[in-house]
Protein backbone atom coordinates (compact mmCIF):
# COMPACT_ATOMS: atom_id res chain seq x y z
CA UNK A 1 0.00 0.00 0.00
CA UNK A 2 1.37 3.63 -0.65
CA UNK A 3 2.16 5.26 2.11
CA UNK A 4 0.73 9.55 1.93
CA UNK A 5 3.26 11.69 3.80
CA UNK A 6 1.94 14.44 5.91
CA UNK A 7 2.18 17.46 3.17
CA UNK A 8 2.91 21.20 4.43
CA UNK A 9 0.72 22.36 1.18
CA UNK A 10 -2.94 23.46 2.68
CA UNK A 11 -5.57 24.32 -0.03
CA UNK A 12 -8.06 27.19 1.30
CA UNK A 13 -10.43 23.96 0.96
CA UNK A 14 -9.36 21.59 3.22
CA UNK A 15 -8.38 24.43 5.98
CA UNK A 16 -11.73 25.29 5.58
CA UNK A 17 -13.07 21.84 6.05
CA UNK A 18 -10.56 21.31 9.30
CA UNK A 19 -11.72 24.71 10.81
CA UNK A 20 -15.20 23.48 10.56
CA UNK A 21 -14.38 20.18 11.80
CA UNK A 22 -14.13 21.80 15.24
CA UNK A 23 -17.79 22.14 15.64
CA UNK A 24 -19.32 19.39 15.36
CA UNK A 25 -22.90 20.83 14.66
CA UNK A 26 -21.80 22.73 11.92
CA UNK A 27 -23.59 21.81 8.57
CA UNK A 28 -21.13 22.86 5.86
CA UNK A 29 -23.74 25.50 5.03
CA UNK A 30 -20.65 28.65 5.94
CA UNK A 31 -17.62 26.42 4.40
CA UNK A 32 -19.98 26.32 1.21
CA UNK A 33 -20.13 30.26 1.19
CA UNK A 34 -16.77 30.74 1.82
CA UNK A 35 -15.74 28.08 -1.63
CA UNK A 36 -18.06 30.13 -3.54
CA UNK A 37 -16.40 33.40 -2.29
CA UNK A 38 -13.10 31.81 -3.06
CA UNK A 39 -14.48 30.86 -7.19
CA UNK A 40 -15.54 34.22 -7.92
CA UNK A 41 -12.24 35.48 -6.15
CA UNK A 42 -10.45 33.37 -8.99
CA UNK A 43 -12.74 34.65 -11.75
CA UNK A 44 -12.62 38.45 -10.83
CA UNK A 45 -8.60 37.74 -10.23
CA UNK A 46 -8.63 36.92 -14.25
CA UNK A 47 -9.97 39.74 -15.37
CA UNK A 48 -8.02 42.16 -13.49
CA UNK A 49 -5.09 40.62 -15.08
CA UNK A 50 -6.19 41.30 -18.36
CA UNK A 51 -7.76 44.93 -17.49
CA UNK A 52 -4.71 46.73 -19.37
CA UNK A 53 -5.46 45.08 -22.26
CA UNK A 54 -9.17 46.59 -22.20
CA UNK A 55 -8.05 49.61 -24.47
CA UNK A 56 -6.35 47.33 -26.70
CA UNK A 57 -9.18 44.84 -26.55
CA UNK A 58 -11.66 47.32 -27.36
CA UNK A 59 -12.42 50.41 -24.34
CA UNK A 60 -15.63 50.56 -22.31
CA UNK A 61 -19.16 51.37 -24.70
CA UNK A 62 -17.01 49.30 -27.64
CA UNK A 63 -17.04 45.95 -28.81
CA UNK A 64 -14.20 43.70 -28.30
CA UNK A 65 -12.82 41.40 -31.04
CA UNK A 66 -15.16 38.49 -30.00
CA UNK A 67 -17.93 41.16 -30.76
CA UNK A 68 -18.62 41.61 -26.85
CA UNK A 69 -19.25 44.66 -25.26
CA UNK A 70 -17.05 46.15 -22.99
CA UNK A 71 -18.12 46.50 -19.33
CA UNK A 72 -16.42 48.74 -17.14
CA UNK A 73 -14.60 46.18 -14.65
CA UNK A 74 -16.14 46.96 -11.25
CA UNK A 75 -19.69 45.86 -12.95
CA UNK A 76 -17.75 42.69 -14.00
CA UNK A 77 -16.57 41.81 -10.88
CA UNK A 78 -20.25 42.69 -9.54
CA UNK A 79 -21.73 40.65 -11.84
CA UNK A 80 -19.23 37.51 -10.80
CA UNK A 81 -20.17 37.66 -7.13
CA UNK A 82 -23.73 37.81 -8.07
CA UNK A 83 -23.52 34.75 -10.19
CA UNK A 84 -20.98 32.92 -8.17
CA UNK A 85 -23.17 33.28 -4.72
CA UNK A 86 -27.23 33.43 -5.55
CA UNK A 87 -27.55 29.88 -6.91
CA UNK A 88 -25.76 27.75 -4.10
CA UNK A 89 -28.70 27.53 -1.68
CA UNK A 90 -27.09 29.04 1.54
CA UNK A 91 -27.74 32.54 0.88
CA UNK A 92 -30.88 34.51 1.35
CA UNK A 93 -30.02 38.03 0.25
CA UNK A 94 -27.17 39.80 -0.40
CA UNK A 95 -25.75 43.45 -0.59
CA UNK A 96 -23.16 44.86 -2.82
CA UNK A 97 -21.49 48.32 -3.12
CA UNK A 98 -22.43 49.05 -6.39
CA UNK A 99 -26.25 47.88 -5.86
CA UNK A 100 -29.00 50.44 -4.64
CA UNK A 101 -30.76 47.55 -2.84
CA UNK A 102 -31.04 44.18 -1.66
CA UNK A 103 -29.71 41.71 -4.08
CA UNK A 104 -32.38 38.68 -3.70
CA UNK A 105 -31.84 35.38 -4.80
CA UNK A 106 -33.99 34.51 -8.18
CA UNK A 107 -37.09 32.53 -7.85
CA UNK A 108 -36.71 28.61 -8.18
CA UNK A 109 -33.22 28.85 -6.24
CA UNK A 110 -33.34 27.51 -3.08
CA UNK A 111 -33.01 30.46 -0.09
CA UNK A 112 -30.55 29.70 2.73
CA UNK A 113 -29.66 30.75 6.61
CA UNK A 114 -26.92 33.63 5.79
CA UNK A 115 -26.65 36.67 4.09
CA UNK A 116 -23.65 38.31 2.16
CA UNK A 117 -22.72 42.00 1.89
CA UNK A 118 -19.45 42.91 -0.25
CA UNK A 119 -17.31 45.28 -2.02
CA UNK A 120 -16.44 43.64 -5.52
CA UNK A 121 -14.20 46.04 -6.67
CA UNK A 122 -12.54 48.49 -3.98
CA UNK A 123 -10.27 50.91 -4.98
CA UNK A 124 -11.18 50.69 -8.53
CA UNK A 125 -10.25 54.08 -10.07
CA UNK A 126 -7.02 52.62 -9.37
CA UNK A 127 -7.63 49.89 -12.05
CA UNK A 128 -6.09 52.02 -15.10
CA UNK A 129 -2.52 52.81 -13.14
CA UNK A 130 -2.35 49.07 -12.25
CA UNK A 131 -2.21 49.46 -8.48
CA UNK A 132 -3.61 46.65 -6.38
CA UNK A 133 -7.40 46.81 -5.94
CA UNK A 134 -9.55 44.54 -4.04
CA UNK A 135 -12.73 42.57 -3.26
CA UNK A 136 -14.28 42.64 0.51
CA UNK A 137 -16.80 40.50 1.77
CA UNK A 138 -19.14 39.89 4.91
CA UNK A 139 -21.36 37.11 6.76
CA UNK A 140 -24.09 36.98 8.53
CA UNK A 141 -27.02 34.79 10.15
CA UNK A 142 -30.31 35.78 9.14
CA UNK A 143 -32.02 37.01 11.72
CA UNK A 144 -35.76 37.02 10.16
CA UNK A 145 -38.41 34.61 9.94
CA UNK A 146 -39.40 34.57 6.52
CA UNK A 147 -37.54 32.42 3.59
CA UNK A 148 -36.28 35.59 1.85
CA UNK A 149 -33.53 38.04 3.30
CA UNK A 150 -34.97 41.37 4.35
CA UNK A 151 -33.38 44.60 5.28
CA UNK A 152 -33.44 43.51 8.98
CA UNK A 153 -30.99 40.88 8.03
CA UNK A 154 -28.28 43.52 6.64
CA UNK A 155 -28.86 46.02 9.27
CA UNK A 156 -27.08 44.08 11.89
CA UNK A 157 -23.66 45.20 13.97
CA UNK A 158 -20.71 43.65 12.67
CA UNK A 159 -20.29 41.83 15.93
CA UNK A 160 -22.78 39.79 14.53
CA UNK A 161 -20.74 38.34 11.25
CA UNK A 162 -19.83 34.85 11.22
CA UNK A 163 -17.12 35.31 8.66
CA UNK A 164 -15.23 38.28 6.61
CA UNK A 165 -12.45 38.73 4.48
CA UNK A 166 -10.80 40.60 1.07
CA UNK A 167 -9.46 39.11 -1.85
CA UNK A 168 -6.04 41.14 -3.07
CA UNK A 169 -5.32 41.76 -6.54
CA UNK A 170 -1.75 42.87 -6.02
CA UNK A 171 1.79 41.27 -7.22
CA UNK A 172 0.05 37.99 -6.04
CA UNK A 173 -3.57 37.47 -5.51
CA UNK A 174 -4.58 36.53 -1.88
CA UNK A 175 -7.07 35.77 0.36
CA UNK A 176 -7.61 36.76 4.02
CA UNK A 177 -10.59 35.65 5.77
CA UNK A 178 -11.58 34.62 9.23
CA UNK A 179 -14.59 33.03 10.95
CA UNK A 180 -13.93 33.83 14.27
CA UNK A 181 -11.07 31.67 14.81
CA UNK A 182 -7.84 33.66 13.62
CA UNK A 183 -7.20 35.61 10.77
CA UNK A 184 -5.60 33.58 7.90
CA UNK A 185 -4.28 34.25 4.74
CA UNK A 186 -4.07 32.46 1.50
CA UNK A 187 -1.76 33.10 -1.60
CA UNK A 188 -3.31 32.09 -5.55
CA UNK A 189 -1.07 29.71 -6.96
CA UNK A 190 -1.98 30.58 -10.58
CA UNK A 191 -0.37 27.56 -11.98
CA UNK A 192 -2.60 24.85 -10.40
CA UNK A 193 -5.73 27.38 -9.85
CA UNK A 194 -5.89 26.67 -5.90
CA UNK A 195 -5.68 29.52 -2.82
CA UNK A 196 -2.89 28.05 -0.24
CA UNK A 197 -2.27 28.48 3.25
CA UNK A 198 0.67 31.20 2.98
CA UNK A 199 -0.30 33.27 6.12
CA UNK A 200 -1.81 31.22 8.70
CA UNK A 201 -2.75 33.22 12.17
CA UNK A 202 -2.21 36.31 11.41
CA UNK A 203 -1.09 39.26 13.67
CA UNK A 204 -0.72 42.13 13.73
CA UNK A 205 2.10 44.08 15.59
CA UNK A 206 1.41 46.00 18.54
CA UNK A 207 3.38 49.09 17.76
CA UNK A 208 2.37 50.90 14.19
CA UNK A 209 5.55 51.35 11.55
CA UNK A 210 2.81 52.51 9.07
CA UNK A 211 0.74 55.71 8.78
CA UNK A 212 -1.76 55.53 5.75
CA UNK A 213 -4.12 58.70 5.72
CA UNK A 214 -5.13 60.94 2.23
CA UNK A 215 -3.51 64.03 4.35
CA UNK A 216 -4.95 66.92 1.15
CA UNK A 217 -8.18 66.95 3.50
CA UNK A 218 -5.98 68.78 5.93
CA UNK A 219 -8.03 71.58 5.92
CA UNK A 220 -11.38 69.84 6.12
CA UNK A 221 -10.74 68.18 9.44
CA UNK A 222 -11.53 68.95 12.81
CA UNK A 223 -8.16 70.31 15.08
CA UNK A 224 -8.37 67.24 17.08
CA UNK A 225 -8.20 65.17 13.71
CA UNK A 226 -5.43 67.48 12.89
CA UNK A 227 -3.64 66.83 16.41
CA UNK A 228 -4.19 63.30 15.97
CA UNK A 229 -2.29 63.25 12.85
CA UNK A 230 0.59 65.78 14.34
CA UNK A 231 1.34 62.74 17.06
CA UNK A 232 1.53 59.95 14.03
CA UNK A 233 4.01 61.96 12.34
CA UNK A 234 6.19 62.63 15.62
CA UNK A 235 5.60 66.12 15.21
CA UNK A 236 4.62 66.56 19.06
CA UNK A 237 8.23 64.85 20.29
CA UNK A 238 6.37 62.18 22.34
CA UNK A 239 6.59 59.58 19.61
CA UNK A 240 8.28 58.41 16.53
CA UNK A 241 7.04 59.11 13.39
CA UNK A 242 5.00 56.59 11.45
CA UNK A 243 6.03 56.21 7.76
CA UNK A 244 3.12 57.38 5.25
CA UNK A 245 2.16 54.99 2.72
CA UNK A 246 -1.02 55.68 1.25
CA UNK A 247 -1.81 53.74 -2.26
CA UNK A 248 -5.81 55.14 -2.34
CA UNK A 249 -6.81 50.85 -2.74
CA UNK A 250 -8.42 50.15 1.34
CA UNK A 251 -7.26 46.75 0.79
CA UNK A 252 -3.92 47.39 -0.42
CA UNK A 253 -3.61 49.92 2.37
CA UNK A 254 -5.01 47.43 5.10
CA UNK A 255 -3.30 44.56 3.85
CA UNK A 256 0.52 46.15 3.82
CA UNK A 257 -0.80 47.31 7.49
CA UNK A 258 -2.09 43.96 8.57
CA UNK A 259 1.35 42.68 8.29
CA UNK A 260 3.84 45.28 8.76
CA UNK A 261 1.90 47.17 11.69
CA UNK A 262 0.28 50.93 11.19
CA UNK A 263 -2.86 52.38 10.82
CA UNK A 264 -5.10 53.55 7.98
CA UNK A 265 -7.49 56.21 8.57
CA UNK A 266 -10.20 57.74 6.40
CA UNK A 267 -11.82 60.57 9.41
CA UNK A 268 -14.64 62.67 8.92
CA UNK A 269 -14.06 66.30 7.23
CA UNK A 270 -16.45 69.18 7.02
CA UNK A 271 -17.43 68.16 3.82
CA UNK A 272 -18.13 64.30 3.99
CA UNK A 273 -19.31 64.41 7.86
CA UNK A 274 -19.37 60.43 7.68
CA UNK A 275 -16.33 59.85 6.05
CA UNK A 276 -16.23 58.00 3.18
CA UNK A 277 -16.13 54.39 3.59
CA UNK A 278 -18.96 52.19 3.92
CA UNK A 279 -19.68 50.57 7.35
CA UNK A 280 -21.35 47.32 5.61
CA UNK A 281 -18.96 46.40 2.88
CA UNK A 282 -15.53 48.24 3.60
CA UNK A 283 -15.55 48.68 7.47
CA UNK A 284 -16.84 46.11 9.46
CA UNK A 285 -15.61 42.89 7.27
CA UNK A 286 -11.93 44.63 7.86
CA UNK A 287 -13.17 45.61 11.40
CA UNK A 288 -13.31 41.58 12.01
CA UNK A 289 -9.85 41.01 10.54
CA UNK A 290 -8.57 44.07 11.99
CA UNK A 291 -9.57 42.29 15.77
CA UNK A 292 -8.85 38.92 15.13
CA UNK A 293 -5.28 39.65 14.54
CA UNK A 294 -4.93 41.45 17.56
CA UNK A 295 -5.81 44.81 16.18
CA UNK A 296 -8.36 47.64 16.39
CA UNK A 297 -11.06 49.19 14.53
CA UNK A 298 -13.03 52.78 15.97
CA UNK A 299 -14.41 55.42 14.18
CA UNK A 300 -13.18 57.42 16.92
CA UNK A 301 -16.07 56.88 19.61
CA UNK A 302 -17.00 53.29 19.31
CA UNK A 303 -15.53 50.20 17.81
CA UNK A 304 -16.68 49.33 14.78
CA UNK A 305 -18.31 46.14 14.90
CA UNK A 306 -20.58 47.85 17.83
CA UNK A 307 -22.07 50.07 15.27
CA UNK A 308 -25.77 49.22 15.10
CA UNK A 309 -26.34 50.69 11.02
CA UNK A 310 -29.60 52.01 10.21
CA UNK A 311 -28.72 52.54 6.44
CA UNK A 312 -27.42 50.11 3.68
CA UNK A 313 -25.20 52.14 2.14
CA UNK A 314 -24.35 54.16 5.86
CA UNK A 315 -21.11 55.75 5.35
CA UNK A 316 -18.95 55.85 8.82
CA UNK A 317 -15.22 57.45 9.10
CA UNK A 318 -12.41 54.38 10.30
CA UNK A 319 -9.13 54.00 12.20
CA UNK A 320 -8.22 50.43 11.72
CA UNK A 321 -4.77 48.70 12.38
CA UNK A 322 -2.25 48.12 15.27
CA UNK A 323 -4.21 48.80 18.73
CA UNK A 324 -1.78 51.80 20.15
CA UNK A 325 -2.30 53.51 16.98
CA UNK A 326 -6.19 53.12 17.34
CA UNK A 327 -5.81 53.71 21.37
CA UNK A 328 -4.54 56.84 20.47
CA UNK A 329 -7.60 57.61 18.08
CA UNK A 330 -10.04 56.87 20.52
CA UNK A 331 -7.99 58.77 23.04
CA UNK A 332 -8.09 62.29 21.19
CA UNK A 333 -11.11 61.97 19.22
CA UNK A 334 -13.61 60.88 21.67
CA UNK A 335 -13.83 57.79 23.98
CA UNK A 336 -10.77 58.20 26.03
CA UNK A 337 -10.90 54.18 25.88
P1 LIG B 1 -14.44 52.81 -3.89
O1 LIG B 1 -15.15 51.76 -3.08
O2 LIG B 1 -15.37 53.65 -4.71
O3 LIG B 1 -13.31 52.23 -4.71
O4 LIG B 1 -13.82 53.89 -2.88
C1 LIG B 1 -13.11 53.44 -1.78
C2 LIG B 1 -11.68 53.84 -1.92
C3 LIG B 1 -10.80 53.07 -0.96
O5 LIG B 1 -10.25 51.94 -1.56
C4 LIG B 1 -9.73 54.08 -0.61
O6 LIG B 1 -9.19 53.86 0.66
C5 LIG B 1 -10.47 55.39 -0.67
O7 LIG B 1 -11.54 55.20 -1.57
C6 LIG B 1 -9.61 56.51 -1.18
O8 LIG B 1 -10.34 57.69 -1.12
P2 LIG B 1 -9.62 59.12 -1.32
O9 LIG B 1 -9.29 59.21 -2.79
O10 LIG B 1 -10.64 60.13 -0.89
O11 LIG B 1 -8.39 59.15 -0.47
MG1 LIG C 1 -14.91 50.41 -1.88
Amino acid sequence: MVKHTPTSVVTIERFIIEQERQFPEATGELSGVLYDVALAAKMIANKVRSAGLADILGAEGTENVQGEQQQKLDVIANDIMVKAMDHGGRLCAMASEEEPDIIQIPDGFKCGKYVLTFDPLDGSSNIDVNVPVGTIFSVMRKITRGTRGEMEDMLQPGRRQVAAGYIIYGSSTMLVYTTGQGAHGFTLDPSIGEFLLSHPNIAIPERGKYLSVNDSYEQAWEDNVKGLMRRYRGLEGDRAPLSVRYVGSLVADFHRNLLGGGIFCYPANTKSPRGKLRLLYEASPLAFIAEQAGGMATDGHQRILDIQPTELHQRTPLFIGSKDECELANQMLGTGA
